[in-house]
């Protein structure tokens, strides 16, 4: 072999070993997801297997977990003061709290108490331009929503920090998601790393692919509350109240 040939060869090689860790290492981290052994992989994913039983985990992608400490939430766009907070910060703003039903359009739901503040407190320090009448979340699975301001500025609609008194888990979208009650889950963003104002909100994720409303609110029809056995009942369209 010529010192030429050797070297393409080399190069050949690690291409080919480093795809093929690529595949496998994916493989064997979505396995790890579906077979509940989530915890001590690296790699958030879907997964309903126990202990997510009563509350499933939907991820566009496996990703690495987001690092709490070097999390920042870039907020941008179509706005006077485009500003970069750190998670205290968020944390300092006057908290809400509510107890709501997310309602996947897959049939499922489940119920939780969320924890953390109104959009308006990052309006009133970001300052959005009158075009602004989109907002798009940029997520760390590569997953993007979207909606009018308008919608996010509704009092059942919170930013999200905490679930059942304690941080969100990386399941269930740390460090930051949205909560949107009246919507289904598809339009509530999780592992949020980057917010921008815009003048129309664009198609996110779902509504692209599938036959998912861009708009998202929850029609009448029928639900499966997985804290209730997943026993079929008929809902009414908007927020499930109980
Ligand atoms: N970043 C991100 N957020 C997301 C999703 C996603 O794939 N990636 N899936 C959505 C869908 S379809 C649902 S039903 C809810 C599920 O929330 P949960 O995983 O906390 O149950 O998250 C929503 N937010
Ligand atoms: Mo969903």
């Amino acid at each position: 072999m010529t010192r030429f040939s050797r070297r393409i060869f080399l190069v050949y090689l690690t291409e080919f070993v480093t795809v093929f860790l690529g595949i496998f290492g994916f493989r064997s981290s979505a396995k790890g997801a579906s077979s509940g052994v989530y915890k001590g992989t690296p790699f958030i994913g879907k997964t309903r297997e126990n202990p997510f039983q009563k509350f499933y985990i939907n991820y566009w992608k496996p990703f690495l977990r987001v690092d709490g400490e070097r999390w920042t939430l870039r907020v941008h766009g179509l706005c006077e003061n485009p500003q970069t907070f750190s998670l205290s910060q968020l944390e300092a703003f006057p908290k809400k709290t509510q107890t709501s039903r997310l309602k996947c359009v897959e049939c499922w739901s489940a119920k939780a108490e969320w924890t953390g503040f109104h959009f308006s407190e990052l309006d009133q320090l970001t300052k959005p331009l009158p075009e602004a009448k989109g907002i798009v979340f940029r997520c760390a699975d590569d997953y993007l929503e979207a909606g009018l301001r308008e919608d996010f500025l509704q009092p059942r609609s919170l930013m999200v920090y905490a679930m059942n008194g304690k941080p969100l888990s990386d399941g269930h979208g740390f460090p930051l998601r949205v909560i949107m009650p009246f919507k289904y889950g598809y339009k509530n963003p999780k592992a949020i790393l980057e917010i921008e104002y815009v003048k129309e909100p664009p198609y996110g994720t779902w509504s692209k692919i599938g036959p998912y409303s861009a708009d998202g609110t929850i029609l009448p029809g029928y639900d499966h509350p997985l804290d209730q056995g997943g026993k079929t009942r008929k809902i009414y369209g908007g927020e499930i109240p109980y």
